[in-house]
């Protein structure tokens, strides 16, 4: 069985969880409280030296960090991932650009305001994650004005990397007012047979 050291608010983890749900995979759950410095501990350092969740472990025993190698490692040769190399290259092209340009703006944004409840603490950096941020899902509106999904017109893991966070962009101070095609894009998403919802 596979296992998932996770932080149930953490939108990287959830992307697991709900990829997982979709592929019918069972596992275990380890919860690790960031807040707290779980994974900084020598014990955890020794599954992920970069000392972060989630950390996904194999039933062959093998610790995979990193929440879109996982991501992949889990939907190779499945509906999650499209068979064609280019469309594949497709989802790693979106899954790039959720880990530089979207989450280190809007899951950041969330974790300060909505997991530490730190605002004030931050309104200075925050500023700049808000502009970046709303930059990020200018191009997903682009993107998704004119296709359903990411790629290939099918839902794939390069919509659960971009869904986890952009859901919750409310928590993080996004409003999603004036992007009516990444509204409909979570509902979308949302209405995936096997969706499971994040629980905090
Ligand atoms: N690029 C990594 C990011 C992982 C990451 O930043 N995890 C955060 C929670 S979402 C974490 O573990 N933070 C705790 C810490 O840095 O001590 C991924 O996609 O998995």
């Amino acid at each position: 069985m596979f296992t998932l050291y996770e932080f149930s608010s953490s939108g990287n983890c959830y992307k697991l969880r709900l990829a997982m749900a979709q592929l019918g995979v069972a596992f275990n759950r380890i919860e690790k409280d960031i807040t707290r410095g779980e994974t900084r501990s020598a014990d955890f350092l020794a599954i992920n030296p970069n000392g972060r969740i989630p950390v996904l472990v194999t039933p062959q025993g093998n610790t995979l960090p990193e929440s879109n190698a996982a991501l992949w490692y889990l939907a190779r040769d499945s509906h999650l991932m499209p068979a064609n190399p280019f469309a594949q290259a497709q989802v790693l092209q979106w899954m790039f650009f959720e880990q530089y340009n979207h989450e280190p703006n809007i899951a950041t944004s969330r974790y300060w305001i909505h997991v530490l409840g730190e605002q004030e603490k931050y309104a200075v950096p925050l500023k700049e994650k808000q502009q970046k941020g709303y930059d990020a899902l200018a191009v997903m509106e682009q993107h998704l004005t004119e296709h359903p999904f990411f790629v290939d017109n099918t839902y794939s893991i390069a919509d659960i990397a971009l869904y986890a966070y952009t859901h919750v962009a409310d928590q993080g101070g996004f409003s999603l007012e004036a992007y009516p095609a990444i509204r409909a894009w979570l509902e979308r998403v949302a209405g995936q047979p096997g969706h499971v919802v994040m629980s905090a």
